[in-house]
């Protein structure tokens, strides 16, 4: 009896231990997978222009966490979008398509279809823990998504409301930024640890109406910022540019955009702040429009009043923005996770600055269709350096699942650049294409177009008929509309011929038909 008890036993014990060792054997792969495995943290601002940043040169702002992120990575000298426009970005980054193939062609007329393949959903497949936090503008429940919690539309500058998983709404109290930022570190406290992680943070700054944190009023009301140098363009040759609706002399108001009233202010971003918010808020602007009021402006002396408060409340609206990616490096020190976290700080299009006298974006010009990016990856990317390839939004989510070690679906569009910033090897593209297809608010016609190293062509229609070129070699403010010069005609027909192919590679069949009917 005694040796059948003993051999079970014995057996028995075998049994545990080889099952003991298969634990320890699973267990050391997902920690060994994990570690190789990046987290990643998305931050995605709104309408945040490259020309506002210290890394990309100014000297005036202060930038000092996203040129943090550049010293200690690498910054985008020639980062694109593919649609500049908020929720169309942000759909290209999502899916890794164009939005002729995503669905999410404008902000206006389009449904976002949360159903189909992201990078996000890839992620999640593979065993990442993922967040969506902040703003999205797709106005579409999220998919894929361990957790999210998203600004309804364009969100509230103070006390926002939060569209919560479980259908209901939730107002937290105090400036999005801070607030964004609080939910992100939240999530991360609370996340998952034993897996990967990828939080993608959407910031409503410095979007529209440009309202900052009260602890920011004023901060470069000292600077005197100077015009750009064609501040005053007439846009001749330029029919789109001279029809569009975004200028600062006439399109920029003086209540609503820059907060000087002479009346009960009515605008729900500003009566939904709290006495304490409300009261910073009026002694900030009521003496700046007491001020205003005596100086009794007109013509131009008033349009660059109008410039030089657009700078100062979109800076001060910014400084935020920058302090808030600061608290997440920190948290990622803090937390021993900055080796082993890649960080993106991007926006989802670029922004005028005064530049051909506007504010706003669309346009296929550089300051809208260029976004600032800068990246970092430690051990992966050396610090401080600065890539001028030619990368877009599109590419975001191939380059984040290959960092992942998973596959790119092979409908995604965009190409990693891991390669480009990790061994500065190869080029992902020699030319870029964009489609833009709003035709509302601020009146900028469709277009399309190519660009290259050193040329642009663009096509607008609907709205404005017409083609444009530009050598940016002699021409970089895309002041002189080449098209039909003598001298560049050869140039001209051969970036026809490439657009075409670019669109047929895109299989954009609405620009191919447009293309085909115009004169090739
Ligand atoms: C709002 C703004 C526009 C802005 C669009 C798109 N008007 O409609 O100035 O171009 O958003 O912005 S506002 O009166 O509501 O401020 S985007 O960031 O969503 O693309
Ligand atoms: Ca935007």
């Amino acid at each position: 009896m005694n040796g059948i008890n003993n051999f079970y036993n014995r057996h028995i014990i075998i049994i545990n231990m080889k099952r003991s060792i298969l634990y320890l054997f699973c267990w050391l792969t997902t920690i060994a997978t994990s570690a190789q495995r990046p987290n990643i943290v998305l931050i995605i601002s709104d309408d945040h222009a490259y020309q506002t940043i210290g890394a990309y040169g100014n000297k005036l702002v202060e930038t000092p966490n996203i040129d943090r992120i550049a010293k200690e990575g690498v910054l985008f000298d020639k980062a694109y979008v593919t649609n500049s426009i908020c929720g169309p970005s942000r759909a290209v980054i999502l899916t890794g398509k164009y939005s002729h193939k995503n669905g999410f062609r404008d902000n206006e007329n389009s449904k976002f279809d949360a159903s189909q393949n992201s990078f996000i959903k890839e992620l999640t497949k593979a065993g990442y823990q993922t967040s969506w936090i902040g703003k999205m503008h797709l106005d579409a429940t999220p998919q894929g998504f361990t957790f999210w919690q998203i600004l309804p539309g364009q969100g509230a500058y103070y006390n926002p409301d939060f569209l919560m998983m479980d259908g209901s709404k939730k107002r937290i109290e105090g400036y999005v930024a801070n607030v964004v930022e609080d939910v992100a570190e939240d999530w991360l406290n609370k996340r998952d640890s034993t897996k990967p992680f990828c939080l993608v943070i959407g910031h409503k700054n410095t979007h529209r109406i440009w309202l900052p944190d009260t602890c920011d009023y004023g901060k470069y009301d000292n600077i005197n910022f100077p015009l750009p140098s064609n501040f005053y363009d007439d846009y001749d040759g330029r029919e789109a540019a001279k029809v569009q609706d975004m200028t600062i002399a006439k399109t920029m108001q003086l209540a609503y955009d820059l907060k000087m009233y002479d009346t009960v202010i009515t605008l729900a971003a500003i009566t939904r702040m709290n006495a304490a918010q409300r009261a910073k808020f009026d002694e900030y602007y009521n003496s700046i429009y007491r001020d205003f009021k005596k100086r009794d402006l007109s013509g131009n002396a008033l349009t660059e009043w109008k410039f030089q408060r657009y700078m100062k409340d979109y800076l001060a609206t910014a400084a935020s923005l920058d302090r808030n990616i600061g608290r997440l490096l920190d948290y990622l020190d803090r937390n021993n996770l900055t080796q082993n976290t890649i960080v993106i700080y991007m926006s989802d299009q670029g922004f005028y600055m005064g530049e051909h006298g506007w504010f706003d974006k669309r346009f296929m010009y550089e300051e809208s269709f260029r976004t600032p990016m800068v990246m970092r990856y430690p051990k992966h990317i050396k610090a401080g350096s600065v890539n001028r390839n030619m990368v877009m939004n599109l590419d975001i989510g191939p380059t984040l699942l290959q960092a992942a070690g998973v596959p790119v679906p092979n409908d995604m569009q965009g190409n990693s650049f891991l390669s480009l910033v990790e061994n500065k090897t190869g080029v992902i593209r020699k030319a870029m294409y964009y489609h833009y297809y709003e035709n509302g608010e601020h009146a900028v016609s469709p277009h399309f177009g190519i660009s290259t190293r050193r040329y642009k062509l663009i096509h607008f229609y609907k709205r404005v008929n017409s083609w444009e070129l530009y050598d940016m070699n002699n021409d970089k403010n895309e002041m002189h509309n080449l098209y039909d010069a003598k001298k560049y005609r050869k140039v001209q027909t051969r970036l026809k011929r490439q657009l075409l192919k670019l669109i047929e590679q895109y299989n954009d069949k609405e620009a191919e038909e447009l293309m085909l009917k115009s004169d090739l």
